[in-house]
């Protein structure tokens, strides 16, 4: 099936002619051709995103939010075809496509329809001054929004939601690895009725369309979600241009884990926040760091576990690891696992390639966990972005404190623990956006997700998203 690009409410092929080979991570096949758009189609979307924006930015909130929440719902009642779609592009569980992708991205329709009713900006009495300032909070115009492979819709939707909500038109960008999602998001929009030309999604390489649509000089802001390393180009490349830029980049995030927790719960999360979506989230607890009196219980049960894990076909309900998401990722991953042993670290389970019957050629790799010697080794320290922990025990608070912090990401941490004071005291002081206690991704669409350090800038979630896609302006009058 081929792709193409949707600019001004139209499904078209790319001025370009040029394209990409679209993969089935599931048995290596290639299944359809994807656009790689060129400057003249991020042009093309870019005009018609700026001859809409007048219009939609003086469309009343009731109406924004009305047909937000009809694309929420038109997505909740084609969840089986998206999520089928995504599976197939992606190589994930469609059992997790199911239950979490596709009704997140309608979530996120939803939720920001919803939010965009409630957003408000403060006043400022100048008391002694006979003056009063209030705060505009105005669309920016035409923005740009860039998203990865490994949640496709719903990261897409997460950036797309609250920018047009915010009354601005966007040009956006799939990862051009899994396109297939937010190529069938253009029908929904049309049948929602959002006007022509609030949404343009390009299609195409990160190299090719995503640089023309970052360095367009008309994109005023860019919401991007990615590696590390494209980020800090993003970064450079807008600068100069003064582009608001929201940069939501990778993650090493420590799973820390005390004796006084409820042990039960603990491991059986333990080993969703490890392998979720083969292990492919920013927020994966991929450092499990353990308390020296349970490790050795913890090593065995928490192996014991992971080796009952099914590696299958992703249209089977009894797989619990799909394919990862294409054969170079894979063979990162699998160039990370070298680096492991070679770094003196022990295999306790995994690191191998899996031949899945009938579908030899698909992407599929055992989960690892990698007993390691020291909190420094690359395998603790860079982003794999793939079924791969390492585990290693620690002594006292002070010490994980320590371990927990050494690295150069700051997404989010996990904490496993009764004790209340801990608690307090290890949340203000984990270098993190995100701190979780007795729980992982237990998402609340209200609050401020984003990381500090190499993990990047900027919040996204709730209003703070809507913030950064407006710009405030102090109006001051004397009276
Ligand atoms: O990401 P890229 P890649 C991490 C993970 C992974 C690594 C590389 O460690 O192994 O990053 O993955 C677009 N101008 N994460 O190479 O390239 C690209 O087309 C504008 C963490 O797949 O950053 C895609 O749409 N755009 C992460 C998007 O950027 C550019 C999720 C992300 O791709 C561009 C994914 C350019 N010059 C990977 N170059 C997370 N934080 O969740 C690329 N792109």
């Amino acid at each position: 099936m081929n792709i193409q690009n949707y600019i001004n409410g139209q499904f078209e092929n790319p001025i370009s002619k040029e394209w990409i080979d679209n993969y089935n991570p599931a048995n290596g096949d290639v299944y359809g051709q994807t656009p790689n758009s060129s400057k003249k189609d991020v042009e093309k979307a870019y005009q018609s995103a700026k001859a809409a924006f007048k219009q939609w930015s003086l469309t009343t909130l009731e109406e924004r939010s009305k047909i937000l929440i009809k694309i929420s719902e038109l997505l909740e009642a084609n969840l089986d075809r998206f999520a089928e779609a995504e599976s197939k592009d992606n190589g994930k569980p469609i059992s997790l496509a199911k239950a979490i992708d596709i009704p997140r991205a309608a979530s996120n329709f939803r939720f920001f329809g919803n939010a965009i009713t409630q957003f408000a900006s403060e006043s400022h009495e100048s008391v002694g001054k006979n003056a009063i300032n209030y705060t505009l909070r105005q669309p920016i115009g035409v923005v740009g929004c860039i998203s990865p492979w490994n949640l496709p819709l719903y990261l897409f939707t997460w950036k797309i939601a609250p920018a047009i909500a915010a009354g601005n038109c966007v040009v956006a960008k799939p990862s051009e690895v899994t396109p297939m999602t937010a190529y069938l998001l253009g029908e929904i929009c049309n049948e929602a009725g959002l006007p022509e030309g609030v949404l343009n999604i390009v299609h195409g390489l990160g190299t090719t369309t995503g640089q023309s649509i970052i360095q367009h000089p008309g994109i005023k802001a860019i919401s991007f979600t990615g590696g590390t390393a494209t980020g800090a180009h993003i970064a450079k490349v807008a600068a100069p241009m003064f582009k608001k830029l929201s940069l939501e980049l990778g993650g090493k995030n420590p799973n820390i884990i005390f004796a006084d927790c409820d042990y039960d719960d603990m491991l059986k999360t333990t080993v969703l926040s490890s392998f979720a979506n083969q292990g492919q989230i920013c927020l994966c607890g991929s450092r499990i760091l353990v308390e020296a009196s349970i490790y050795e219980k913890f090593k065995e049960d928490f192996v014991e576990k992971v080796k009952q894990l099914k590696v299958g076909h992703p249209s089977k309900d009894t797989t619990n690891i799909g394919a990862l998401v294409s054969k170079s990722h894979l063979e990162k991953v699998l160039n990370y696992i070298d680096i492991g042993k070679n770094e003196g670290g022990k295999i306790l389970c995994g690191g191998n390639k899996v031949i899945v019957k009938n579908y030899e050629n698909g992407y599929y790799l055992e989960p690892t966990i990698i007993e390691i010697k020291t909190n420094e080794c690359r395998v603790n320290q860079e982003e794999i972005f793939g079924p791969v922990v390492t585990i290693m025990p620690f002594e006292t608070e002070n010490d994980v404190l320590e371990m927990a912090n050494k690295v150069k990401y700051g997404l989010s941490t996990t904490l496993w623990t009764n004790d209340l004071k801990r608690t307090m005291r290890m949340s203000t002081q984990l270098q993190a956006g995100i701190v979780w206690v007795n729980t992982w991704m237990l998402r609340d669409l209200r609050t401020p997700f984003g990381g500090i350090k190499a993990s990047g800038v900027g919040r996204e979630g709730g209003f703070e998203a809507l913030r950064f896609f407006t710009e405030a302006k102090n109006v001051c009058i004397k009276y």
